[in-house]
């Protein structure tokens, strides 16, 4: 009793270019759903250097913006909106560190220790609050109904 009062989040999830190329799409994917989270909508994308700027824009005085916008762009991603009662932080529980290298000492079975290789290149992407998800989920799905399916044009973003 009283888990009536529990709310769903959205959160946005990004497959980066080297979890596509490493073929790690149908694991994280099968992981998604084993962990509760719903899928609501995705869409692979080939960033390009502007969108990869905006959407990384908090990071753009820092010295590894160059590289990341370069990795980021490398190739194709898969973002997906998920959703589940507290999926921003589970989420982020479930993709582990930032540095896919130190996730495999300190959280290996993290996605990141297992698809990642290391700080840059960390396979995959989740919004770090409440506040980020609703501007990167808006960002790339800019027109949802109540069930959060597109209803845009976004597919030829
Ligand atoms: P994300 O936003 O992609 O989910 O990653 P995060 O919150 O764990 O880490 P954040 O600090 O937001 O960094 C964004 C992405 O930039 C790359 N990075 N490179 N070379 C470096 O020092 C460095 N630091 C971060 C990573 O790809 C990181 O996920
Ligand atoms: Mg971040």
């Amino acid at each position: 009793s009283g888990d009536a009062t529990l709310t769903k989040e959205r959160t946005l999830a990004m497959i980066k270019p080297d979890g596509l190329v490493g073929n790690h799409t149908n694991f994280i994917q099968n992981t998604i759903l084993a962990s509760g989270f719903t899928i609501l909508n995705q869409i692979t994308l080939q960033l390009d250097q502007d969108t990869a700027k905006g959407f990384y824009a908090e990071h753009s005085s820092r010295t590894f913006f160059p590289n990341l916008i370069n990795y980021i762009t490398s190739g194709p991603v898969l973002i997906m909106v998920l959703e589940k009662v507290n999926a921003v932080s589970d989420w982020r529980s479930l993709i582990g560190p930032t540095d896919a290298s130190k996730a495999k000492v300190t959280h290996p079975h993290s996605i990141r220790a297992m698809c990642g290789v290391n700080l840059e290149r960390n396979c995959v992407h989740g919004s770090d609050s409440i506040k980020s998800a609703a501007r990167e989920i808006s960002f790339f799905f800019k027109k949802t109904n109540s069930a959060g399916e597109n209803v845009s044009e976004h597919d030829e973003l």
